[in-house]
C-alpha cells in the first residue's frame, strides 16, 4: 500500500515539480530588484578635468561624458540599474532658461514611465541652488529628484565627484526620498533645493542651509532624513512649463552704499517684467532708488523686495509700505531664487497679491 502510494509520488514528482515551477513566479532576480535611475548629464567640475592630479583649480570643467563618469564607479550599478543621457555639457555658469526647460521636460517625461524611479542630474556647482529651485516648482512627480555636483575635477586626488554620484545614485532610488522635493547631495548631506545655497568658492562642504538646516546626510549607503520642507514642490505646483519655450525677463539689482536707479532703468529698459530688489538689510529701499521703483511698477513691471543678507524673513510692510507701493515681499528666499519664482508666477499672472501667495506657498 505504502510502496504504491510512494511509487506514484515518485513518478508523478517531477511533473509537479514542472507544474510547480510554471505556476511559481520566477524569484525576481537581484539586478530586477535595484531601482532604476537615470542619470542626466549636464557638465560642471564633476566632469573637469585638470593638468595634473593636484590641479584642484584652474580645471576645464564639463569635458567628460557621462558614461566615462558611470563607468568610473561600478559600484553604482550595486545599488541601481542606471541608464546615462548627456543632455548638454556646460560649465553651469553658462545655464539658462533654454537648458532649465529642456531638462524640465526631458526629467517630466522620464518620470512619467513606470520604468523610471527616479534621476540624478550631474551639474556644475555655481547654478546647482537655481536649478534645484527651479526643477521644485516645475517637476511633476513626487519620484526622487537629485541634483549632484563636485567640488574638484575628476582628474584630482580624493575627487568628491564618484563618492558624490555614487551618494546621488543611492538616494535617487530610494523610497526615502519620494515626496522630499528636489534635493541637493553632495560631501555626505542632503539639502532641500528651496533653502540650499553655494557657500563658499572651493571647499567640499560648500553646500548649506543656513539657519533652516539640512535635511539628512548619506551614510553607510542610505539616507538619513530628519525634516523635509513644509513649502509646495514638486508634484503639488501651480506651475507648469510644458508648453513653453521661454520665461519672462526678471533681473536682480544689487544694494550697496550709494547706489542709484542706474542699474534698475536699464533693465526695465531692457524689457524686464520683474525686478527683485536684492536690498540691504530687511529689503530697505535707498531713496534715490524708490522714484525709479515705482515707475516701474506704474509701467506694469512686478518688485519683489529681497535682500543681500541671505537669511531670515524679508517682512511685508516691514522696510517700505508694500501696500501703498503694490511691492511684493520675498519671504525668505535669496535673491537668486525669489528671481526663479517671480518667472514662473509670471507665467500664471501679474497680479500682486497672487503672487504674495506664491512666496508665501513654494
Ligand atoms: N564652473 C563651475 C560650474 O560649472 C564648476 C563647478 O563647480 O561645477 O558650476
Amino acid at each position: 500500500m505504502v510502496s504504491g502510494l510512494f511509487h506514484r509520488l515518485r513518478t508523478a514528482f517531477p511533473l509537479l515539480l514542472l507544474l510547480f515551477s510554471l505556476a511559481a513566479p520566477e524569484p525576481a532576480s537581484a539586478q530586477q530588484k535595484l531601482p532604476n535611475v537615470v542619470i542626466l548629464a549636464t557638465g560642471g567640475t564633476i566632469a573637469g578635468t585638470g593638468a595634473s592630479s593636484t590641479t584642484t583649480v584652474g580645471y576645464s570643467a564639463a569635458k567628460v561624458g557621462v558614461e566615462a563618469l558611470i563607468e568610473a564607479v561600478p559600484e553604482l550599478r550595486t545599488v541601481a540599474n542606471v541608464k546615462g543621457e548627456q543632455i548638454f555639457q556646460i560649465a553651469s555658469e553658462n545655464m539658462n532658461d533654454a537648458y532649465w526647460l529642456q531638462l524640465a521636460k526631458r526629467v517630466n517625461a522620464l518620470l512619467a514611465g513606470s520604468d523610471v524611479d527616479g534621476i540624478v542630474i550631474t551639474h556644475g556647482t555655481d547654478t546647482i541652488e537655481e536649478t534645484a529651485y527651479f526643477l521644485n516648482l516645475v517637476v511633476k512627480s513626487h519620484k526622487p529628484v537629485v541634483i549632484v555636483g563636485a567640488m574638484r575635477p575628476s582628474t584630482a586626488i580624493s575627487a568628491d565627484g564618484p563618492i558624490n554620484l555614487y551618494n546621488a545614485v543611492i538616494l535617487a532610488g530610494s523610497p526615502d526620498a519620494v515626496g522630499k522635493g528636489v534635493l541637493v547631495c553632495l560631501n555626505d548631506q542632503i539639502n532641500g533645493a528651496r533653502d540650499v545655497t553655494k557657500t563658499n568658492t572651493s571647499t567640499l562642504d560648500t553646500f548649506r542651509t543656513p539657519e533652516l538646516g539640512l535635511l539628512g546626510y548619506m551614510q553607510d549607503n542610505r539616507p538619513h532624513f530628519y525634516r523635509q520642507s513644509t513649502r509646495r514642490h514638486t508634484a503639488d505646483t501651480e506651475f507648469d512649463v510644458s508648453g513653453l519655450d521661454r520665461l519672462p525677463r526678471v533681473d536682480i539689482v544689487y544694494g550697496y552704499a550709494n547706489m542709484d536707479p542706474t542699474a534698475l532703468n536699464a533693465f526695465v529698459a531692457a524689457g524686464a517684467k520683474g525686478i527683485i530688489h536684492a536690498g540691504v538689510g530687511d529689503g530697505s529701499l535707498a531713496a534715490p532708488v524708490r522714484p525709479a521703483l515705482s515707475a516701474a511698477r506704474s509701467q506694469g513691471v512686478i518688485i519683489v523686495r529681497s535682500s543681500r543678507v541671505g537669511n531670515g524673513i524679508i517682512a511685508r510692510n516691514g522696510e517700505a509700505n508694500d501696500d501703498d507701493l503694490d511691492f511684493v515681499a520675498s519671504d525668505t528666499l535669496n535673491p537668486q531664487k525669489a528671481r526663479i519664482l517671480l518667472m514662473l508666477a509670471l507665467t500664471r499672472t501679474s497680479d500682486t497679491k497672487d503672487i504674495q501667495r506664491m512666496f508665501y506657498t513654494y
